[in-house]
């Protein structure tokens, strides 16, 4: 029996910074499929472009528009081709790259396109009647042995321009890859987020303890290192001594000028830095704290450094990801390779605005040695769509910010789910732990 889309249909709705964002909703003969779109702030250059309305309207940032490109175009042009959703997304969503026709999903705006593909996706799965993170598995070239659950890394100190305070850098995340599973992880993430907002309390005073985009504090600093003490004291006295590992998101793109690094941008007093002091900065870090992530640490087309930066990391166990660098981007992947510029890709759906393509890039990183890190984007709605993708990719790691803000927790909720779930139905299921960036490597070939 072949199983057809009836209707698209698409609708304004709210994300977590309270902006515009598109809402899908697909029928089949199984029943009625969501999705909705998350929406960056530190956006790279080279990302499927987003539509917004401009005008007057919530400041210009309505997608109208692209709700219209869902209902007037996508929609009959996909119930037109009849398309057998029990036989997989990948048509589907090639055929949405060829109706928009550019290169980077301006026409019909990847916001549009990509709430249409996630929602094909859950339709995808219920035609065959199997879970979502399931039926991505069967999307991958991969052939696992069994499922595995990725280690979360909480974002629990926000800066950069997710957050008011002078912090330079963005993201300060926590990931207990000394946990036995996924929900003992996001167990032992969230005492120690509890104990951080009492450090931040104590240090600052109760008015520092309000929180940021992704649902990390931002307490008044600017320095690396004082974020890093709060985090390995909070670690410490939640109990949890030598079982949690760190990773930075500086989103060094955003604070790059004139060839320079300005981790004063956010004060208005200039604290420039050369790409080779920057490099010194992360060296320092590095060689101080447990950090085993570093994503973004120079700017998207500073290629010179992020080469020079990954010559000197060979050989460590740090792993280097590129966010801005690589948009989720097969050409920006392979250029990246060319240039030996880092061993990870950031995945993030809405960088290249299909499902499809997005597995492509992981399954590209993987044959090129590399990593996967998923991740939400700082504007983001309860939508989990990202927790199944981590899981069926067998990625290892995923990024959704605090253990906070029912936008970020919706998906480590998802993912405690999904480890029930496999072990209620005796399905061979482990936790990535300190094998994070291998965990894809558990393939049948
Ligand atoms: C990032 C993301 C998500 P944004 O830089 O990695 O944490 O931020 O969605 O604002 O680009
Ligand atoms: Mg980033």
């Amino acid at each position: 029996m072949t199983t057809l889309l009836t209707s698209v249909t698409a609708s304004q709705r709210l994300d977590s910074r309270g902006k515009p964002t598109v809402q899908v909703e697909v029928r089949t003969v199984d029943g009625t499929f969501r999705a909705i779109v998350p929406s960056g702030a530190s956006k790279g250059d080279y990302e499927a472009v987003e539509k917004r309305d401009g005008g007057k309207a919530f400041g210009g940032n309505g997608v109208l528009e692209a709700v219209k490109n869902v209902g007037e175009i996508i929609g009959p042009a996909l119930i037109a081709q009849r398309f057998d959703l029990g036989m997989g997304l990948k048509e589907l969503d090639y055929f949405m790259v060829g109706l928009d026709g550019s290169s980077d999903k301006s026409n019909l705006g990847a916001n549009a396109i990509l709430g249409v593909s996630m929602a094909c996706a859950r339709a995808c799965a219920a035609a065959k009647n199997i879970p979502l993170y399931e039926f991505l598995a069967r999307e991958t070239r991969l052939r696992r042995q069994g499922f595995v659950m990725p280690v979360p890394f909480l974002n629990v100190l926000n800066g950069g321009v997710h957050s008011g305070n002078p912090m330079a850098f963005q993201e300060f995340m926590i990931a207990p890859t000394g946990a036995s599973s996924f929900a003992q992880g996001i167990q032992w993430a969230a005492e120690v987020y509890q104990e951080l907002k009492s450090i931040v309390a104590k240090t600052f005073g109760k008015a520092a303890i309000g929180i940021g985009d992704e649902g990390g504090f931002a307490p008044p600093i600017s320095q690396p290192h004082e974020a890093l003490d709060l985090i390995m004291a909070a670690v410490k006295s939640a109990g949890y001594e030598g079982r949690f590992k760190i990773g930075i998101d500086p989103a060094s793109t955003e604070f790059f000028t004139e060839g320079e690094y300005d981790l004063g941008f956010k004060s208005g007093e200039p604290r420039k830095l050369s790409s080779t002091q920057l490099m010194e900065l992360f060296q320092g870090l590095v060689g101080k704290y447990p950090i085993a992530l570093l994503e973004d640490p120079f700017a998207q087309d500073d290629w010179d450094s992020w080469s020079a930066f990954n010559k000197i990391c060979k050989g460590s166990a740090v792993e280097l990801v590129g966010d801005d660098l690589l948009a989720t981007n097969i050409r920006r992947i392979d250029k990246a390779s060319k240039a030996d510029a880092c061993n990870s890709l950031l995945l993030k759906v809405n960088q290249i605005g299909t499902v499809s393509e997005a597995i492509s890039a992981a399954e590209r990183a993987y044959e090129l040695g590399w990593s996967v890190f998923v991740s939400h984007r700082s504007g983001e709605t309860t939508d989990d769509f990202i927790a199944d993708l981590a899981v069926g990719i067998g990625c290892g790691h995923l990024k959704s910010g605090a253990p906070c803000r029912g936008e970020r927790v919706a998906k480590y909720n998802r993912l405690m789910d999904i480890e029930e779930e496999l072990e209620a139905k005796k399905t061979s299921c482990s936790y990535a732990g300190e094998a994070f960036r291998y965990a894809h490597t558990n393939t049948k070939g």
